[in-house]
């Protein structure tokens, strides 16, 4: 019988679960695991209980059996709030450390400079008053703790990041990004949320708490910049199986700040300020399809359902067409099972709306335009085409009432909408002729018109709020001086990574900004392990990785996929086979494209996060962003300014491709998104970046539950097992030298091997050079002692910990010496 071991066991139904290993042989474990119920018994039972015994093969992805070291006397678990002090970092201890806290009511965690937050589905109002705020930034931004990590004095929060952005800034003169990520419902947008009202309110300075907790800023400024967020919600998100308001485009925002107070090298920390000047924002793929179809229990964009709920006269003051109409009256709106989104009504949220749009100089005749706009998409969904005069190659909108309606929203006279609806005009080098188009086509043609100018009444409500908000135009400094260039703190909200049963273009376009946040995101990592490597002295040569360059080249390379389906699309009979079979083609080479055999119009993507296998089905439609023409002249004849406005370039567009073959390679999707995410990704190298990941605990949004297999698959996603690899690459485990001394002391032969000097370090480094003598391969030794920690190649702690059970000290030395023949 071996000694007995704490472990995790991998398996498939709950991930990994904890049991006592009873014996080896290296390639075999004898466990005992105990017989859970649930996931929830998991955590009252621990290792206790009645346990059935299984022999588990030990080799495996990341081994079937990991040391499990976070456990009491008792064999419970114990939760740590910053994961890097596991001296055993892996998948299973992840998931266990992170699912005890999120029990406790303590969603935030950390790994080193990442900070994971579970979402708790309930609001836990005392960690986000006032009182915690202050607490934060007072300790990690007004009190100078020296040479300590200030996080050590308090516990993982979002305000740790807001924090630590904000000092950067003022104390560091550096540009800051908070990328937050996670898939839909985890939590990004209300992280952001926090993270933002921090940063307003940390500009105080060193305070006492106020004691309001619901304090309101009285700044006009920073009342701007935060109300534009649930501004942006009511246009921009809507009610999804996985979210009641779940955002359907990603987001940009940077906070800009006046640093002019900050002398920099002056570090009094009563002086030294930077204040909040305002914000500007960039959206990224809005889904515009969610405004033309949804299905029930699903809605579509909150605004939609807002302006209905409204009272019947304001209703009538935008159109007299909505007096009297309800969510019915609208096809594309429909009935909708849901009256409240966090607590309020429609109705209610309407006010917000309309306030915030005055605030915002959105007020009078523009919130009237908007609101025409709006309705004028909801006109197009009741509009309805038959067969002109009994030809079904030919259409006409039989829909008289609601044309006039659209007519007179639109300020475009009848029989102009009804032709731009059913005829296409075509051009060739030498002519220009029109086609008719059939009922079905028209119908079409008049979706394609609505999601247009929706998206077109979206990137108007943008620009609006960055006029209202950004700092050029809005801030002065009180003494009148300049307030030259200001300092930025940047936040992203944007899509996490995504992969269902059937992944269309839209899931490529995701998945393609999350390879393009991962790069960034190793980078940042494998520069922490470094800078952590140096400062404690350690050799760095031998940290590996696995970057994603090659997913990147497979979608952004010359011969990659962007560049073949925009080839496609250029072509007059560009089609999703023929793209498929190019790309595939060109691309035999790439280690990460998956072939499917079955399906010419299936292809698959390795990703950091895993396979994911694509349909290219309506791949070369969805990446046209070109409106027929008519379409497009209609809605420039409009009076409504916000259906004739033509949207401002997109940053850099300018600077377009040089190798373009024609105008449409330049304006597909794939094409500005791409050109978009260069930009981003620009901004975001000049920033010193945190990471929030924000993780969606159980699919049914409710409290205290943890389901295993959908948290280790985020944690995965997240890129947050990939952060631990690098940082675990060239020793896995690590402990602080005093911890060193007092554990292992009696595995030292201190006449054998004598310290340098009584220096903690140079007596760890004899201790372990004692200890660890078996496990060196030849002139590589199994560890290194740094200033403050030692670091364990992979198995070296094992062993002496190992050893340390088994009583194998120095009194057992003799005895080991004997039994080799030393002696
Ligand atoms: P998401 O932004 O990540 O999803 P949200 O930020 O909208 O997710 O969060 C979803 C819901 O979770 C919110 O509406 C809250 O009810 C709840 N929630 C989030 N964070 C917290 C928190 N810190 N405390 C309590 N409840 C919280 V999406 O936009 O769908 O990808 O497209
Ligand atoms: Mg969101």
């Amino acid at each position: 019988m071996g000694k007995q071991s704490f472990v995790y066991v991998r398996s498939k139904e709950y991930a990994w679960v904890p049991a006592i290993q009873t014996d080896t042989d290296g390639k075999k474990a004898t466990v005992q695991i105990p017989a859970f119920k649930d996931e929830q018994s998991i955590d009252s039972d621990g290792c206790r209980g009645k346990k059935t015994e299984e022999k588990v093969d030990l080799k495996g992805y990341v081994g079937n059996v990991l040391p499990l070291q976070n456990v009491d006397g008792q064999g419970m678990l114990i939760e740590i709030p910053d994961m890097v002090e596991l001296p055993y970092l892996h998948e299973a201890g992840i998931l266990y450390n992170l699912k005890r806290r999120h029990r406790d009511g303590k969603p935030y965690t950390r790994t080193g400079d990442i900070v994971i937050a579970i979402n708790p589905f309930q609001w836990f109002t005392e960690i986000y008053t006032d009182a915690v705020r202050t607490r934060y930034s007072n300790k990690l931004v007004w009190t100078d703790s020296g040479e300590t990590d200030p996080r050590t004095f308090v516990d993982p929060h979002v305000y740790e990041t807001s924090s630590l952005c904000y000092k950067g800034l003022a104390f560091y003169q550096t540009d800051q990004s908070i990328l937050v990520s996670g898939e839909s419902g985890a939590g990004k947008t209300e992280t952001v949320k926090i993270a933002m009202n921090h940063m307003a309110s940390v500009q105080r300075g060193p305070v006492e708490a106020s004691s309001n907790p619901e304090e309101k800023f009285e700044d006009p400024v920073v009342n701007r910049v935060l109300q534009s967020n649930p501004l942006l919600e009511t246009f921009g998100n809507a009610k999804t199986t996985r979210n009641d308001n779940s955002s359907r485009f990603g987001k940009y925002t940077q906070l800009q700040f006046d640093c002019l107070e900050i002398v920099p090298g002056n570090i009094d920390r009563t002086k030294s300020r930077c204040h909040l000047g305002g914000s500007k924002c960039e959206a990224y793929l809005l889904e515009k399809n969610r405004v033309t179809g949804h299905t029930e229990p699903e809605r579509t964009y909150h605004v939609f359902y807002q302006i209905l709920a409204a009272p019947d006269d304001q209703k009538a003051s935008f159109w007299s067409g909505l007096k009297g109409s309800t969510f019915d009256s609208f096809k594309y709106v429909g009935a909708t099972s849901t009256t409240k989104i966090e607590k309020r009504t429609d109705a209610e949220w309407f006010e917000g709306t309309c306030e915030t749009l005055s605030l915002i100089n959105l007020g009078g005749d523009k919130l009237i335009a908007l609101m025409r706009a709006i309705t004028a998409v909801l006109q197009c969904g009741n509009l309805a085409f038959g067969a002109l005069g009994g030809d079904a190659d030919k259409s006409e909108c039989t829909s008289k009432d609601v044309l006039a309606g659209l007519s007179d929203i639109l300020g475009v006279a009848e029989p102009e909408l009804n032709l731009a609806f059913t005829e296409r005009t075509m051009k060739t080098r030498n002519e220009t002729y029109k086609v008719p188009l059939n009922a079905e086509t028209a119908k079409n043609s008049c979706d394609a018109f609505a999601k247009e100018v929706y998206g077109k009444l979206f990137l108007w409500l943008v620009e609006g709020i960055n006029e209202a908000t950004k700092a050029e135009n809005n801030y002065s400094r009180a003494d009148g001086q300049d307030p030259g260039e200001f300092g930025i703190i940047g936040l992203l909200d944007i899509f996490g990574f995504e992969s269902f049963v059937i992944n269309r273009f839209e899931q490529l376009c995701i998945n393609y900004a999350n390879e393009k946040l991962q790069q960034k995101f190793t980078e940042d990592i494998f520069r922490s392990v470094q800078l952590e490597y140096e400062a404690e002295g350690i050799e760095l040569a031998e940290i590996t990785f696995d970057d994603n360059t090659d997913v990147l080249d497979l979608i952004e390379g010359r011969t990659g996929l962007c560049a073949m389906l925009n080839e496609e699309c250029v072509r007059p009979k560009g089609s999703d086979e023929a793209f498929v079979q190019k790309a595939l083609g060109a691309n035999k080479k790439s280690p990460c494209l998956l072939v499917n055999n079955m399906d010419r119009m299936g292809f698959g993507i390795h990703h950091y996060a895993g396979k994911v296998m694509y349909s290219a089905q309506f791949f070369v439609e969805r990446n046209q962003d070109t409106l027929p023409t008519d379409l497009e002249d209609a809605m420039m004849k409009s009076s409504n300014f916000i259906v004739a406005h033509k949207p401002a370039p997109a940053a850099d567009a300018g600077k377009a491709p040089k190798r373009q073959k024609s105008n449409i390679v330049g304006s597909t999707i794939w094409a500005k998104y791409k050109t978009q995410l260069a930009s981003l990704m620009g901004s975001l190298r000049k920033t010193q970046s945190r990471y929030i990941r924000c993780l969606k605990p159980n699919k049914a949004k409710v409290p205290v539950k943890m389901e295993h297999i959908g948290t280790v698959e985020q944690l995965r996603c997240a890129g947050v097992v990939a952060a631990v690899t690098i940082s675990r690459s060239a020793f896995p485990n690590k402990l602080p030298n005093d911890t060193v001394r007092l554990r292992f002391s009696g595995f030292w032969d201190k006449a054998a091997y004598p310290a340098a000097s009584s220096d903690l370090k140079d007596e760890c480094f004899a201790m372990m050079t004692c200890a660890l003598k078996e496990k060196a391969e030849g002139d590589k030794v199994a560890f290194a002692v740094g200033k403050t920690k030692t670091y364990f190649r992979s198995g070296a702690l094992e062993y002496l910990e190992a050893n340390r059970a088994a009583g194998l000290e120095v009194h057992c030395i003799p005895i080991q010496k004997i039994t080799r023949g030393y002696v």
